[in-house]
């Protein structure tokens, strides 16, 4: 095993790249987990509203593809109201919960254990941006994946996610952003409040206080646009001014108006998402979505 930290050798890894990138999944500390859900409140962020929406109005159907009584497996923590209406009307066999983050794992746990008593809970601690394993069982099971955490995935990590679940589980619930308006994408990233800008400078905040960098978080400022060619979302955070920056024993030099890239927020739609699916063996059975049309709950079978 490396001595190195995986945060460190990630981060610096990305930003010796001719594009300097951070990796998402490292936004999710305490702080930034906060941020994030006072995200999921903003009235510009639909996706969270429109996601409990078509499960409240749909859950039953929901519940009969996924199958009462199969085990439960979500990937990214599950306190949500979302995750706690399917566990009612699933009533599943076990309860699997996979996160990065312990600290989130475990208080995910402790709620739904103090709100399902009988629910079997078995945490799996695990960044499944890598291949999981999870313990094995004879009960079928069932991959819940809302929230639209597969837009964060580049379509080849995507692919790579669904051919490791496609192993797991023969059915799959997949919580997908549908492709819409620019300026609704736009206006979800470019909060009025500028919270979602606090969530992305939050990164370099925390590689300030993990890692013991020198960032000076006001000369970065949050940059969010459409990218229509690519259908994502993509978020920077942009350097105000030439200038160098310590983390560890390395320095890393920018250009004013240098970027880096801090996530991809992929919009698809029902057909698109359909595609990538088919490409990982998975065959796309039903699809669920708000009044509005902002989001897909897609049902996917393995065949
Ligand atoms: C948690 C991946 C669904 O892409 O919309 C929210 C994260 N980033 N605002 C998204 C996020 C900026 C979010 N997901």
């Amino acid at each position: 095993m490396g001595s190195v930290p995986v945060f460190l050798s990630d981060v610096i890894a990305g930003l010796s790249l001719p594009q300097k990138t951070l990796p998402p999944k490292y936004f999710y500390d305490a702080a930034g987990s906060r941020l994030f859900e006072r995200i999921c409140r903003l009235p510009e962020y639909y996706l969270t509203r429109a996601e409990l929406a078509l499960t409240r109005r749909h859950i039953g159907a929901i519940a009969r593809f996924a199958g009462k009584g199969a085990e439960l497996v979500e990937y990214g923590s599950g306190e949500s109201l979302k995750t706690r209406l399917l566990i009612r009307a699933l009533r599943p066999a076990a309860y699997l919960p996979v996160d990065i983050s312990a600290a989130a794992l475990r208080a995910a746990t402790l709620r739904l254990a103090r709100e399902f008593p009988k629910l079997r809970i078995v945490p799996v601690h695990g960044d499944f941006s890598r291949p999981i394993d999870l313990p094995s069982s004879k009960r079928k099971r069932i991959v819940y994946f809302p929230g639209s955490t597969i837009g964060n995935l580049m379509p080849d990590e995507a692919h790579a996610f669904l051919s490791m679940t496609r192993g797991q589980a023969l059915r799959m619930l997949v919580g997908v952003d549908l492709k819409k308006d620019a300026n609704v994408l736009h206006a979800a990233f470019n909060d009025s409040r500028r919270v979602t800008a606090a969530f992305n400078l939050n990164l370099l905040a925390r590689i300030n206080r993990e890692l013991g960098a020198d960032f000076d978080l006001k000369r970065f400022a949050h940059y969010a646009f459409y990218n229509a060619a690519l259908g994502r979302i993509e978020m920077h955070l942009v350097s105000l001014a030439r200038q160098s920056v310590r983390i560890a024993q390395h320095r890393f030099a920018f250009d004013a108006g240098e970027s880096i890239h801090t996530e991809n927020s992929y919009k698809y739609s029902v057909d698109g998402f359909r595609a990538l699916a088919a490409q990982a063996g998975f065959a796309a059975k039903k699809v669920w979505m708000d009044r509005k049309g902002l989001f897909a709950l897609h049902g996917l079978t393995a065949n």
